[in-house]
């Protein structure tokens, strides 16, 4: 066939470096930009595939999130705007891995088993992140769509949870909105200002917010809606790109690992910052207290905030909706104690990765998740956005309800239901505590943090880890998971759990405990359980003080 000819002639300016193995990961494949030509082109030609299949548009985003600048990654998106289904996770490995005069073969296995129609259409849009690398990148993945017969539209600059939006818009005839940046907008700030109507007596102070872009696509976008907010929100933005390296001490993940503020920052005590991390789908709160004392708002207390709000609203408009907060093994064991015993809300925990995070909150009628680290979103279903429409029509309701139906309406066009997006949630935790006239002090005395640390052990192979229990118990190697048990065992309040990162070549480490310095002792010694029985290079690990 012609096609087949043409992904031939093509693949060979895209040539795999013979023996690379690269796995799609948490979030897609992620590794060196240098290493990357290939994977780009194939997930351009299996993009294409995934359009066939599903008769609609899929995304390609272009973009290492919260990665050093030298890396890049790619992550597929699927009609609704959702991460791609995992059985394609698999082809989309299979491929990358495929050697050079295998490609063909492996293409047509897909074909094959999927029983793809390869005269039907296809489309798929196309982002990318600030790196240097991704616009070349960007172009390997145009010809992997080009090689197969697709469409493609190149949206450029774009954050991540703005290009699913677009094929979210795009799938769904626009009713989701606009499919364009300029939708994208409209549609939030649109909302942003209905709601902070409801809103009495903002003082300057309240309207101000620092924000960290991580020297990244998410500043960009940022400032393109800065003009319409201002009446309402004054963003004074930091690390926008214009001088600092990408994600270099600053960002979401820069502040959520390191519990500290980013550099080139400059926030007085009391005032609120936020940070977002490379592609804008994370996003995390601070403020610095009197003394001089960091306090950091993480996607746990970001989630408490917004459950709390919504289970409020709920009760004013008198509707019976079942909400829920899904989280990970690394939320904070005291937001999970204050979610299911003071909140008495329904609270889940799955695997890391807002894939499993997202499909966990589709089973109820308001889905709240979040990672710890700052990723997160709310979904409504189709039954709860219906109620709450009907509600807000009809005419026998008293002022109360009516209002509270208003707010929730606004709250659905505010948040971006297809993905994590640190634009759309700031946007939201802007709006609620102007609302509920809530400072970020109040926001953060909802419940107190469990003192806690993550750290990472290098080991040979980091595949001999296996978890179950939602990542929360490792049943292998041998030994692993007794060690932890009996570690944990020496601290007070203490929990503690490992598991190989789906993004980098390392084995993560969790811990917490009633103090700091307990919790620091506890991940030292997990640190060296997972260094000794699971492989660990390098030097040993050290004690933190
Ligand atoms: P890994 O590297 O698998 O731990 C990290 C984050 C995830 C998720 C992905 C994708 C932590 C502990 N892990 O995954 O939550 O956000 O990156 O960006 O924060
Ligand atoms: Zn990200």
């Amino acid at each position: 066939m012609a096609q087949f000819l043409e992904v031939s002639k093509l693949s060979s300016q895209h040539q795999k470096p013979a023996g690379l193995v690269l796995q799609y990961g948490t979030a897609g494949f992620r590794t060196n930009a240098k290493l990357l030509d290939h994977i780009m082109f194939r997930m351009g030609l299996l993009a294409t595939l995934r359009s066939k299949k599903t008769k609609a548009t899929i995304g390609v985003m272009v973009t290492a999130s919260h990665n050093p600048e030298e890396d890049n990654g790619v992550k597929l998106i699927d009609p609704m705007g959702e991460m791609v289904t995992p059985g394609w996770e698999s082809y989309a490995t299979e491929l990358a891995n495929a050697e050079q005069d295998d490609l063909l073969t492996a293409l047509k296995d897909i074909i094959e088993k999927e029983a793809i129609n390869m005269s039907q259409g296809a489309n798929v849009f196309v982002g990318r992140d600030t790196r240097s690398s991704s616009a070349t990148l960007t172009q390997a993945v145009l010809d992997g769509v080009s090689a197969l017969g697709g469409h493609s539209k190149d949206y450029g600059l774009v954050t991540t949870p703005q290009l699913h939006y677009m094929v979210c818009c795009q799938n769904t005839q626009g009713k989701y909105g606009d499919a364009t940046v300029e939708g994208y907008n409209h549609k939030l700030c649109q909302a942003f200002i209905q709601l902070i109507k409801n809103a009495s007596n903002c003082t300057d102070d309240q309207k101000h917010l620092s924000v960290d872009g991580a020297n990244g696509i998410g500043a960009l976008k940022l400032r393109e809606m800065e003009s319409r907010l201002k009446t309402e929100l004054q963003i004074s933005l930091f690390n926008d790109g214009s001088k600092g390296k990408l994600n270099h001490q600053c960002g979401a993940d820069f502040v959520k690992v390191q519990q500290k503020p980013p550099t080139g920052f400059t926030m007085n005590p009391g005032e609120r910052g936020c940070s977002f991390d490379g592609d804008a789908d994370r996003i995390v709160y601070y403020y610095t207290d009197s003394e001089g004392q960091f306090h950091l708002l993480d996607g746990d207390k970001i989630a408490t905030l917004i459950s709390t709000y919504l289970k409020e609203l709920l009760t004013q408009a008198g509707l019976d909706l079942k909400i829920a907060v899904v989280q990970t093994a690394y939320a904070n064991g005291s937001s999970t104690h204050y979610l299911e015993n003071t909140m008495k809300v329904v609270v889940r925990c799955t695997k890391t990765g807002v894939k499993h995070l997202h499909h966990a909150a589709q089973e109820f009628d308001i889905g709240v998740y979040f990672e710890a680290n700052g990723h997160g979103t709310v979904l409504f279903s189709q039954a709860a956005e219906e109620k709450i429409q009907q509600l807000t029509e009809d005419p026998n309701i008293n002022d109360e309800r009516k209002r509270a139906a208003l707010l929730l309406q606004s709250t659905i066009n505010l948040i971006n239901q297809t993905v994590g997006d640190a634009i759309s949630d700031m946007l939201l935790i802007e709006a609620i505590l102007a609302i509920k006239g809530m400072t970020v002090q109040q926001w953060d005395a909802i419940y107190s943090d469990l003192p806690n640390r993550q750290l990472k052990v290098k080991v040979s192979d980091r595949r001999v880890i296996d978890t179950t229990d939602a990542e929360r118990r490792a049943v292998t190697p041998a030994g692993l998971q007794e060690a932890i048990d009996s570690l944990v065992k020496k601290h007070k309040q203490a929990r503690s759990f490992v598991r190989p990162s789906g993004t980098e070549d390392v084995v993560r480490v969790y811990a917490e405990a009633e103090t700091q310095e307990s919790t620091d002792a506890l991940a030292h010694e997990v640190s060296l359980a997972v260094y000794r029985l699971a492989g660990g290079v390098g030097d040993e690990p050290k004690p933190l003080h």
